[in-house]
């Protein structure tokens, strides 16, 4: 197997909080995948690619070994299962919390205490089902792709379950977060094949990263 390697990163701020990193593993994207139509950006490094796919994509390009490593947050991860993938570091970066929200006219803790069977939206399915089976909670999931804050304000939904980082957004549209589920922040993945045929480029970068990140 060549010695050539592939990152795949979504646009947006996972790309933005990688380039310090990849920076520090000696490598500079020589394209803006903000103006450029390219999806497939060169490096300095001839031998480095980047390939620019949709955030809940990453996981995937990276299982089947049409990139070797890529940057994912740990939201699409748990919905993508890992499977196929190395995880070998936790980048801290593109950081928020998956909360639950409802309107802020909405009782969510009545609602609750009278086992209401509520309707919760979002593009989190496998996550929000296990975090209210957890708490013994019987929902509806309603499964979305995006924009989940407009649920509750055209009774769609009575939650959601989404990210927040700022609050701005929930606030923006009178929504307010009733449970905390969990910190998110994007992860390293790496394709287990790659990660064996690949040690000798790859381990360089993981480990540049891994002291990137931490500082
Ligand atoms: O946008 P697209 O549909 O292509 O995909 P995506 O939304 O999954 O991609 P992107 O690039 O927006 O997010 C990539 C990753 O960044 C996510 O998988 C998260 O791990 C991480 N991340 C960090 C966030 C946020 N912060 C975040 N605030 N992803 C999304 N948001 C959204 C959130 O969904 C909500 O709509 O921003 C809004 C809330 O932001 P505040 O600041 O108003 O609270
Ligand atoms: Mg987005």
């Amino acid at each position: 197997m060549s010695q050539k390697l592939t990152l795949a990163l979504s646009k947006g701020r996972i790309f933005e909080e990688t380039l310090p990193l990849l920076k520090a593993a000696g490598i500079e994207v020589t394209e803006d995948p903000e103006t450029s139509r390219k999806l497939i950006l060169a490096t300095n490094d001839p031998q480095v690619n980047v390939i620019i796919v949709r955030a809940s994509d990453v996981p995937t390009y990276v299982q089947y070994g049409a990139a070797d490593f890529g940057v994912a947050g740990k939201d699409v991860l748990l919905e993508h299962g890992g499977e196929g993938l190395y995880q070998p570091i936790d980048l801290d970066i593109a950081k928020c919390r998956m909360s639950v929200a409802v309107s802020a006219g909405f009782d969510y803790a009545s609602a609750i205490r009278q086992g209401a069977r509520l309707r919760v939206a979002t593009k989190y399915l496998l996550t929000a089902r296990e975090h209210f089976a957890a708490k013994g909670m019987h929902v509806d999931l309603i499964k979305l792709y995006g924009s989940m804050e407009l649920a509750p304000l055209v009774g769609l939904a009575d939650a959601i379950v989404d990210l927040v980082s700022t609050g701005g957004t929930l606030r923006a549209n009178k929504l307010v977060e009733v449970e905390h589920i969990m910190d998110i922040s994007s992860r390293l993945v790496v394709n287990q094949a790659a990660l064996k045929l690949k040690r000798e480029r790859l381990q360089p970068i993981l480990e540049a990263f891994e002291k990137a990140s931490i500082q």
